[in-house]
């Protein structure tokens, strides 16, 4: 569910989950657990949960259909689109894929068979832009330092609330306890976000920053760092690092005055936090969402780890490190510190042409790809576990593309905001009924692990495992029919990536006879025969007998509380997989993006002359698909406008409320909570919410409907070198909510009466 990975201990009665637990023994969560993990009992409960699929009527309504007549459908719709142009059909991965392993291994396969330019994901709403500055850096996409958190000295964190997120490519359960051990060895914990979060509650010192400015902000750490001779590279970086004088000449314009105009802070603050970072022992940088789906993000990304280079914190124990993970890490396969490095902008959208980025396009030109005539424009639309009409930037315009479309298909959990315009919902099965491993977040991890767990119950014979629905797409994409030989299928899967590992030198399979890997792997079939293989070629792998004693699968099935591989260690340059074989430090993609920085000192609404719109993420929320569980959802509205008492003053408005935000997409109305933990000038809406358009069904999540902040969110304006969607920073303007429109007065009063009436769940 979320990137924390806790391991969970489940009671169950029969086929009844009757309690969740932390599990205390888990190698890396030691029993913590966030209320979502509790909520787990209520998701497996959820009557509106999907557990069969779903063919719409025209009169928009859902009827059950079988597996046999939904695929009879999908091929006789999606085939003929194909045949006539591959893209024009596109694909939309969500946030999940992230989390399950069958998608993690199977959204691929889909992926390649339908040979679409317009692939899009929850990417480029998250973490594109620092994706993106590490693949330049370093080589590869999964190439990202984390902060080794259990062993630094001095923390800066920016735009980012891991109290709330649980962390965030930085999978560290129980973040609040680690950061508090950090402080109570004498380390120092300092945020800088708009908004004071509980994270900058617990940390020593909190920083209001002008949302969008952070780039500004890091460039003048840089400044000090060079300008008072604080840079400390040691030796062994020196050696491998390209590109440090341009980037002392980027600098040179940005003095600590010259950001303390746009950002905020004080220059003699600035100057201070430069020499705190470059006097700590051991120190690191570290941004997150507020630093990525913002303006000026994969600079921001990017300077945080300039920053971590130039103080000698990259990759040393307590600074910003490597992880390596067991299982399809590509930076720990092939030959080592060097590689092909990372292309950019292969293909262009149609409409805007956006540079396509890690084979994708921008989630923000989805809808005008639907919506704007002509050849190549796209015209059905399949989503894999993704609420893009809630998730991506101005949210009315996608919803009314999707309803255009000639044909859709969701592979979802719900009828939700996106689901409800699809033609066929397939459902998939429940947490339960998955195996799991954390193939992606343990490339992230702030310690070395590995953790497998089957699936808790039998398969449910309504719902076919997640892999074989999306084998079975699969093979509707590439002409096979809708009843294509899903085991032969996966059998191609598994010989494809035997095939391929044998042919790599460095590989401990390399050269291996590919039956006799294949028999080794037997019986094993679907995501488990594709792990074991991962996890037995990679870096802690048996490599099928070369290295006895080394990981397998099944040495993870008889350790249920995970395996730990230690703390992160030193890894290059051997990680770089740059082409030079050194680390990238002044990306000519990056560097081109300076002037544009540069050019932003002029804006008055970033200079705080207007108001901006930054998000906030909810402990009891997981973006926009938890909200139909009463245990999450009750207590207080929380889809509530935070306001600084000096602008409630400056445009009237009153606590509980109701007032009307407005931006160049859209206006909204919502209640008002007065706090001064945000920045004047500055205001902030949950993402996520918004259930009360016609049509879903999630009945809880419509009683507690909240209202959606991407209707605000311009998808026109981006993150120029990612394509990432600005999400925080949006120009808004703000007014009472008067007269005839007493009838949100009354919403926003029955709102408040519910937050006196209720206890709110507490944990
Ligand atoms: N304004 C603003 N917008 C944001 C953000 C923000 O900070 N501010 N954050 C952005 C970020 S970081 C992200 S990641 C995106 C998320 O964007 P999305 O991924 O588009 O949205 P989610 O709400 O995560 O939707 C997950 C979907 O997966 C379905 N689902 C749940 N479990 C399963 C399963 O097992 N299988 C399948 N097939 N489906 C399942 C749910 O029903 C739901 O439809 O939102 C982004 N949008
Ligand atoms: N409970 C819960 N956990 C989640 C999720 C969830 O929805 N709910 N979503 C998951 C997902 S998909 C992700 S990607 C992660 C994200 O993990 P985090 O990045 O830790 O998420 P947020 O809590 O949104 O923190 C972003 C912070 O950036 C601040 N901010 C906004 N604009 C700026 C800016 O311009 N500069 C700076 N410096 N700060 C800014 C916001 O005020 C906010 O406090 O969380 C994951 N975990
Ligand atoms: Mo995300």
């Amino acid at each position: 569910m979320c990137e924390a990975t806790c391991g969970l201990e489940l009671t169950l009665a029969g086929d009844e989950l009757v309690a969740v637990r932390g599990d205390r023994e888990d190698v890396f969560s030691r029993g913590f657990i966030c209320p979502k993990g509790y909520a787990l009992k209520e998701l497996e409960s959820d009557p509106d949960r999907l557990r069969t699929p779903l063919l719409r009527q025209r009169d928009g309504t859902f009827s059950a259909v079988s597996w046999d007549e939904a695929f009879a459908l999908i091929d006789s719709h999606l085939s003929p689109i194909l045949a006539a142009d591959r893209n024009a059909v596109a694909l939309y991965l969500g946030n999940p894929n992230a989390h399950l392993l069958d998608n993690m291994l199977y959204a691929r396969v889909l992926t390649r068979a339908l040979g679409t330019r317009n692939l899009y994901s929850a990417s480029t709403v998250d973490q594109f832009p620092k994706q993106m500055a590490s693949a330049l850096m370093f080589g590869t996409g999964t190439t990202v330092p984390v902060p080794d958190l259990d062993r630094t000295d001095h923390l800066l964190m920016l735009g980012a609330n891991p109290l709330h997120s649980n962390g965030s490519l930085m999978t560290a359960p129980d973040v609040r306890g680690r950061l508090r051990a950090l402080r109570a060895r004498g380390g120092k914990l300092v945020v800088v976000d708009p908004r004071r979060t509980r994270t900058a509650e617990e940390a020593d010192e909190h920083h209001f920053i002008r949302p969008g400015t952070d780039a500004h902000l890091l460039f003048a750490l840089v400044h000090v760092l060079f300008a008072e001779d604080l840079v400390r590279l040691g030796e062994r970086l020196q050696a491998i690092c390209d590109g440090i004088d341009v980037v002392r000449e980027l600098a040179e314009p940005s003095t600590p005055e010259v950001a303390a105009a746009v950002c905020g802070i004080e220059a003699p603050e600035i100057r201070r936090l430069a020499h705190e970072l470059a006097a700590a022992p051991r120190a690191v940088a570290y941004g997150r969402i507020g630093t990525c789906a913002q303006e000026f993000g994969t600079l921001a990304s990017w300077l945080v780890d300039v920053l971590n280079l130039l103080t000698g914190n990259l990759d040393r124990a307590g600074g910003a490190m490597f992880p390596m993970g067991a299982a399809g890490h590509s930076n720990a396969a092939g030959t080592p510190g060097r590689g092909r490095g990372a292309r950019f902008g292969r293909w262009r959208s149609r409409v805007r042409g956006l540079g396509e980025i890690f084979g994708e396009l921008p989630v923000a030109c989805l809808a005008e790809e639907i919506d704007t005539p002509g050849d190549g424009q796209v015209r059905a639309l399949i989503t894999i576990a993704g609420n893009p009409v809630v998730s991506t930037p101005n949210s009315e315009r996608l919803d009314r593309a999707l309803g255009d479309l000639e044909f859709m298909v969701s592979l979802d959990a719900y009828v939700n905001e996106t689901t409800r315009h699809a033609d066929v919902i397939l459902p998939a099965p429940s947490a339960l009924r998955r195996s799991h491993y954390d193939l992606a977040l343990y490339l992230f991890a702030v310690r070395n692990v590995a953790h497998y767990s089957p699936a808790v119950l039998p398969p449910d014979p309504e719902v076919p495992d997640e892999w074989v629905t999306l084998l079975r797409l699969t093979g509707v994409a590439s002409g096979l029919g809708p009843d294509a030989d899903v085991s032969a299928l996966d059998e191609g899967v598994a010989r494809f990536l035997v095939e391929r590992e044998v042919k790599i030198p460095e590989s401990p399979v390399g050269g291996r006879d590919v039956d006799v890997l294949l028999d080794a792997l037997a019986p094993r079939v679907g995501p488990e025969r594709l792990l074991d293989l991962m996890l037995r070629a990679g870096p802690y792998g048996d490599g099928f007998g070369a290295r006895p004693g080394g990981l397998t699968l099944a040495a993870l099935e008889s350790a249920p509380h995970g395996v730990d591989l230690g703390p992160l260690q030193p890894r290059l340059p051997d990680a770089l997989r740059t082409a030079s074989g050194k680390i990238e430090l002044a990306p000519a993609l990056i560097v081109a993006d300076v002037e544009r920085l540069r050019a932003s000192l002029g804006n008055g609404a970033r200079n705080g002359d207007g108001v901006v719109l930054v998000g906030r993420r909810q402990l009891r929320s997981n973006n926009s698909w938890m909200h139909n569980l009463p245990v999450l959802v009750k207590g207080k509205p929380r889809c509530t406008l935070h306001v600084h008492p000096d602008d409630a003053e400056r445009f009237a408005l009153a606590d509980g409320e109701a007032a009307v935000v407005r931006s160049r997409t859209g206006a909204v109305t919502v209640p008002v909570e007065i706090t001064d933990a945000v920045m004047p000038g500055v205001v902030s809406l949950p993402h996520g919410w918004g259930h009360d358009v016609p049509g879903t069904q999630q009945r809880v999540a419509r009683s507690h409907a909240g209202t959606n902040s991407n209707l605000l969110a311009d998808e026109l304006v981006l993150d120029k070198p990612s394509g990432n969607a600005v999400l925080n920073g949006i120009p808004v303007t703000l007014a009472p909510v008067r007269g005839n429109d007493a009838f949100f007065r009354r919403i926003a009063r029955e709102e408040r009466h519910a937050s006196t009436s209720e206890t709110p769940a507490s944990l």
